[in-house]
């Protein structure tokens, strides 16, 4: 071990915070789960980790992205210790004992294989009660029609990661009306480049900016619907 070696268990935690958004900008996997470990052990909330440890040092890595510092390799290897880090979180952020509060299906649209996002929401609809159906990236309508019919659940979630891929979810939608299903569900969707006008010009019920709005929206808009059923 050379003499400069750092120690994360012996940084103190705002210092191993900003070692790890360096290490998730290296990509160094190891380095990540041992963090997300550490900053557990130390009695930080599993959600405190995700945002602060991983989901910030992932903007970062956005931002060199955007500015052509870092190129698809680098991103990919920090998007894989991001997912490392991830794993150790989800059983921790279903845990909660929730009581049950319905089923969404989520995928994130043709064209596009961005997939931290949908995952990072997947999780935390999961910690909320929710039963999540992940189909996966890159899904042609056909896939959401699939899985609505054969999961039947009460949310259909999109994630969009790029311009060139979120009209996408105008054909999902559109499809669903065309086949007269699409008053059968809540839509939401979500990804960085989206915004609420979007989410209205598309004909989805919400847009949701984050993981936490996402469960904040479903909650209230099954709440919404059971009392329109129980009213009808
Ligand atoms: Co890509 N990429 N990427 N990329 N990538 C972006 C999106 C980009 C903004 C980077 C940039 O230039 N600044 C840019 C898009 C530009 C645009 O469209 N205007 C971009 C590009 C250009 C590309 C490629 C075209 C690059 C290339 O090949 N030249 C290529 C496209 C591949 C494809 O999809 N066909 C590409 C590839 C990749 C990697 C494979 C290297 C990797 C993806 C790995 C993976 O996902 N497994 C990658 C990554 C990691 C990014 C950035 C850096 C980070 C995305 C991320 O994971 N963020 C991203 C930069 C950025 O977004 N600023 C970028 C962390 C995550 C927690 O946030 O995904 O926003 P986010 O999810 C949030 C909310 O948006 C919301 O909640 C989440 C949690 O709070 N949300 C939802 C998301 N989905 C939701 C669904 C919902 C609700 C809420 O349903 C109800």
């Amino acid at each position: 071990m050379s003499d400069d070696e750092i120690i994360l268990s012996e940084l103190p935690d705002d210092e191993l915070v900003q070692q790890m958004h360096d290490d998730l900008y290296d990509g160094l996997k190891d380095e990540i789960e041992e963090g997300t470990h550490i900053l557990l052990g130390r009695g930080w909330q599993p959600y405190e980790v995700l945002t602060d440890a991983l989901v910030e040092g992932m903007r970062i890595v956005g931002e060199d992205f955007r500015d052509g510092i870092l190129f698809v390799p680098e991103v990919l290897l920090s998007a894989n210790a991001m997912k490392a880090g991830m794993a150790i979180l989800r059983p921790l952020l279903a845990e909660t004992g929730a009581p049950k509060q319905g089923k969404m299906v989520i995928g994130t649209v043709k064209g596009d294989i961005h997939d931290i996002g949908k995952n990072l929401v997947g999780m935390m609809m999961e910690g909320a009660g929710f039963d999540v159906i992940d189909i996966g990236i890159n899904n042609p309508v056909e896939n959401y029609l699939d899985a609505i019919e054969e999961h039947q659940p009460d949310i259909v979630g999109m994630s969009a990661l790029l311009t060139t891929t979120m009209p996408y979810m105008k054909v999902v939608i559109d499809t669903m009306k065309e086949k007269g299903i699409r008053e059968d569900y809540i839509v939401l969707v979500g990804g960085a480049p989206l915004n609420e006008e979007f989410g209205k010009a598309v004909g989805a019920d919400a847009y949701c900016r984050d993981a936490a709005v996402t469960v904040e929206t479903a909650k209230e808009l099954i709440k919404r619907r059971h009392n329109v059923t129980a009213g009808a």
